[in-house]
C-alpha cells in the first residue's frame, strides 16, 4: 500500500499538543513507554496492583500453551468487589457513581458508591435465589437504565458470566445466543424508552424461550409500566424479588481466569462469536486504560460514555474500568436527538461532564445538524474527548474538537476491539502531539506493528496488515466453545510469529504513526491499486456539502473492483444543486487522484448502521453489485434498505 494515491490521509498535517495543565498533570508521562518496553510484564503487574486482590498472583503471565494466555496466575479477586464495595469501604460510600439520564426528560435518578453496592448484593442474592451458581451464565437484555449495570455486577459478584445482549437484537439473535452459551436465567425489562415512546423487549425474550429450551427463569425490570405476557413458571419481577433481597450478601473470590462475560460479536460467517473474558486480566486492561487514557481524575470528573452497554464500549468503559476506577459517570437511556436534537448538549451542560466518549458516527450526524444546535449550550466544562468505534475523518475530528471541545481539549482516537477487550492504540492526552484521523501509537503495555502479508514489518510510509504482537491482559481467552475458531481467526494467518491478527488494515506514516484503515475486506482494489474506503470516505466528507459519506469497491468487469459512493448531504446544502454527483467525484480526484474517482455516487438521506455505529457495507455492496440485500437483522433500522434500494432502481 505504498501507492501515492494512499497519501490523502497523510497530507494531513495539522496537529495538536497538549494542553499545558493537562501535560503538567497528566496520569502517564512519556517515560511510561519505556518503562514498560524494557519491563513488559513487570509494567503490567504495576497496573494489576491498581485492583484489590484477595490472593496475589504467583506469575504474571503463563504464556506456555499459545495462544491460550494466563495471566495474573493464581491470583484471587472479585470484579464487583473492585468496582463498588472498596470505594465504600474507603469512605466514598456517598460519592456518585451515576447520575442516571431516563429518556423522558425528567426520569432522572443519583446512584451513589453505597447504593450501588446494595443494590449489587440484593440482586446478587436473588439470583442466587434463582437457582445461579458460579459458573452458570446469564443473560441480560435490557435498555440503559440503572438496573442493567446492577445485573452485570451481580453476576460478576457471585461469578456466574454474563452475556449482555444488546436490546435492540432481535428475538432469533437473542435465542441464538442463549443457546450457543446455555443461558440459565435472562434479565430483561418489560421495555425501554426510544425516541418518546415505550419499545417493548419482554416479549422478545418470550419469543426467544419458544426457540430455545435452555432459560430456566427470566427476572423481569417494570420500566415502562407496558402489559406483559407472564409465565408463573419462570418469570419474576425485579421488584418482587430483587428489591426485597437482603442487603449484606457474602463475597466470594475468584480465580483470575475466571470466566467474567462472554460478549458476541459478527465474524465473517453467519454465526456471531462468543468472545470470552476473564477477571483479573480484563479487569486490570479496562481500569488501567480508563485511568492513563482518560486522564481520569476521580475526585472532579464527570464522565460520559455513550455508548450501549450492549457493546463491549459498555462494558469496558462505563462498567468495569470507570467503576474500578471510582469515577462518577453519566448514563443515559436514550438517543441524542430526543426530545430535542441538543439533549446531549444539554446533558453535558447540566452534569459538568469534564471527559466525554462517543464514536464518529455520531459527531458527523452532528456535523449534519449544524454547530447551532451545540452553539446554544455552555460546554465548557469539557476537558477532554474520545472517538472510538471506526477511523474518525480528520474532518470529523477537528470540527469535535473546535465545536465540541472549544479547541481546549485533546481527542483521543481509540482503537481496539471486542477482542482486544480495552484500548490498544491511542494517543496519550498529556504526551501526544496529535494528529486529525490517526490513533497514533500503542499505548504503554501494548507492542503492535503494521506488516505485509508474509509478517515483514513495513516501513513508514506504506500501509499493510495490523497485529498485535505481545499478549495483554484484557485479550480475548477463546470464542465460546470454539477453540479452534479462536484459532484460526485471530492466530493462524501468522502463526509462526504467534501475533495477534487484528483484521484491519493500517498506514505507518513518515514518523511512524499509526492510520487504521478499516476492516481489510473493506481494502479494496482497482485496477491493481489498493485503495482505502476510509480514505475516500475524509476526502468525500471533507467536502463542505457533505456530511456523511460509506465507501464500498464492487465488482467491475474492467477494473476489477470500482469505487461505489453512498453520501448524505449537510442540510445547509440542499439537494446540493443539478451537478453535485460530478462535483463529488471531481473533488475525489483532486484530494486523491483519478483513480479514486467513485464510479457511482448515490446521494441517500440514511446509511445502514449496526447498533454500534458502523456502517455495513455488505449490505452497500449489494446495492451496488444489484444484487439482493443479504441479512439486515442487525441494522439499528432496517428500513433504510429500502430506501437506498428504491432509489438505485429509480436510477437505472
Ligand atoms: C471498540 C470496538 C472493532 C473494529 C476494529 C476496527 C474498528 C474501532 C477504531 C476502529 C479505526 C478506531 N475500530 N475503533 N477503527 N479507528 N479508533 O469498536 O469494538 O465493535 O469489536 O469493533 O472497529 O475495524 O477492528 P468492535
Amino acid at each position: 500500500m505504498s501507492d501515492e494515491t494512499l497519501s490523502n490521509l497523510l497530507k494531513e498535517d495539522r496537529r495538536f499538543e497538549p494542553p499545558a495543565e493537562l501535560a503538567a498533570n497528566a496520569n502517564l508521562t512519556e517515560e511510561a513507554y519505556e518503562r514498560a518496553a524494557a519491563d513488559r510484564e513487570g509494567f503490567w503487574a504495576e497496573q494489576a496492583d491498581r485492583l484489590s486482590w484477595d490472593q496475589k498472583w504467583d506469575t504474571v503471565l503463563d504464556w506456555t500453551n499459545p495462544p491460550f494466555a494466563k495471566w495474573f496466575v493464581g491470583g484471587r479477586l472479585n470484579a464487583a468487589y473492585n468496582c463498588v464495595d472498596r470505594h465504600v469501604e474507603a469512605g466514598h460510600g456517598d460519592k456518585v457513581a451515576f447520575h442516571w439520564v431516563g429518556e423522558p426528560a425528567d426520569d432522572k435518578r443519583t446512584i451513589t458508591y453505597s447504593q450501588l453496592k446494595d443494590e449489587v448484593s440484593q440482586a446478587a442474592n436473588a439470583l442466587t435465589d434463582l437457582g445461579v451458581g458460579a459458573g452458570d451464565r446469564v443473560a441480560i437484555y435490557m435498555p440503559m437504565i440503572p438496573e442493567a449495570v446492577v445485573a452485570m455486577l451481580a453476576c460478576a459478584r457471585i461469578g456466574a458470566p454474563h452475556t449482555v445482549v444488546f436490546g435492540g437484537f432481535s428475538s432469533d439473535a437473542l435465542a441464538s445466543r442463549l443457546t450457543d452459551c446455555q443461558a440459565k436465567v435472562v434479565v430483561t425489562a418489560d421495555g425501554g424508552y426510544r425516541r418518546g415512546a415505550p419499545s417493548a423487549l419482554k416479549p422478545a425474550v418470550d419469543e426467544a424461550r419458544t426457540k430455545t429450551d435452555v432459560v430456566e427463569k427470566v427476572l423481569v425490570v417494570r420500566r415502562t409500566g407496558q402489559d406483559v405476557a407472564w409465565d408463573d413458571d419462570v418469570d419474576v419481577w425485579w421488584h418482587e424479588s430483587v428489591e426485597q433481597a437482603s442487603t449484606e450478601h457474602e463475597l466470594e473470590f475468584f480465580d483470575a481466569e475466571h470466566p467474567l462475560y462472554v460478549m458476541y460479536t459478527s465474524g465473517t460467517t453467519g454465526k456471531p462469536k462468543g468472545i470470552l473474558h476473564t477477571t483479573g486480566g480484563y479487569l486490570t486492561g479496562a481500569a488501567y486504560t480508563h485511568w492513563a487514557v482518560f486522564d481520569l481524575k476521580p475526585e472532579t470528573d464527570v464522565y460520559w460514555c455513550t455508548a450501549d452497554i450492549g457493546w463491549v464500549t459498555g462494558h469496558s468503559y462505563i462498567v468495569y474500568g470507570p467503576l474500578a476506577n471510582g469515577a462518577t459517570q453519566v448514563l443515559y437511556e436514550g438517543t441524542p436527538d430526543s426530545p430535542e436534537r441538543g439533549r446531549w448538549w444539554q446533558i453535558i451542560e447540566e452534569y459538568g461532564v469534564t471527559i466525554f466518549y462517543t464514536a464518529p458516527t455520531a459527531i458527523r450526524s452532528f456535523m449534519k445538524q449544524g454547530r447551532e444546535i451545540p452553539d446554544a449550550r455552555d460546554l465548557s466544562s469539557l476537558r477532554l474527548l474520545g472517538s472510538v468505534g471506526e477511523p474518525i475523518n480528520p474532518e470529523a475530528y477537528v470540527w469535535y474538537r473546535h465545536v465540541i471541545g472549544g479547541d481546549r481539549t485533546p481527542v483521543v482516537d481509540t482503537w481496539w476491539q471486542t477482542e482486544t477487550g480495552s484500548i490498544m492504540i491511542s494517543p496519550l492526552p498529556g504526551v501526544t502531539h496529535g494528529k486529525p484521523g490517526s490513533a497514533m501509537i500503542p499505548i504503554p503495555g501494548v507492542a503492535a506493528d503494521v506488516v505485509t502479508e508474509e509478517g515483514e514489518s513495513v516501513p513508514n510510509g506504506s500501509g499493510g496488515y495490523l497485529v498485535l504482537t505481545e499478549p495483554w491482559p484484557a485479550m480475548l481467552r477463546t470464542i465460546w466453545g470454539d477453540d479452534q475458531r479462536f484459532k484460526d481467526t485471530y492466530w493462524s494467518r501468522y502463526a509462526k510469529q504467534g501475533w495477534y491478527f487484528a483484521g484491519d488494515g493500517a498506514k505507518k506514516d513518515s514518523d511512524g504513526d499509526l492510520w487504521v484503515l478499516g476492516r481489510v475486506d473493506d481494502v479494496m482494489n482497482v485496477s491493481g491499486h489498493r485503495l482505502s474506503t476510509t480514505e475516500i470516505e475524509s476526502a468525500l466528507v471533507s467536502h463542505p456539502k457533505v456530511a456523511e459519506a460509506a465507501v464500498v469497491g464492487a465488482k467491475d468487469e474492467d477494473t476489477g473492483q470500482a469505487v461505489c459512493a453512498f453520501v448524505i448531504l449537510r442540510d445547509e446544502a440542499g439537494d446540493g444543486g443539478a451537478d453535485i454527483v460530478e462535483e463529488l467525484r471531481n473533488h475525489v480526484r483532486k484530494e486523491i487522484g483519478a483513480i479514486a474517482k467513485p464510479r457511482q455516487i448515490m446521494i441517500v438521506a440514511e446509511l445502514p448502521k449496526t447498533r454500534s455505529g458502523k456502517i455495513m457495507r455488505r449490505l452497500l455492496r449489494d446495492v451496488a453489485e444489484n444484487r439482493e440485500v443479504g441479512d439486515v437483522t442487525t441494522l439499528a433500522d432496517s428500513s433504510v434498505m429500502d430506501l437506498i434500494s428504491a432509489k438505485q432502481s429509480e436510477g437505472k
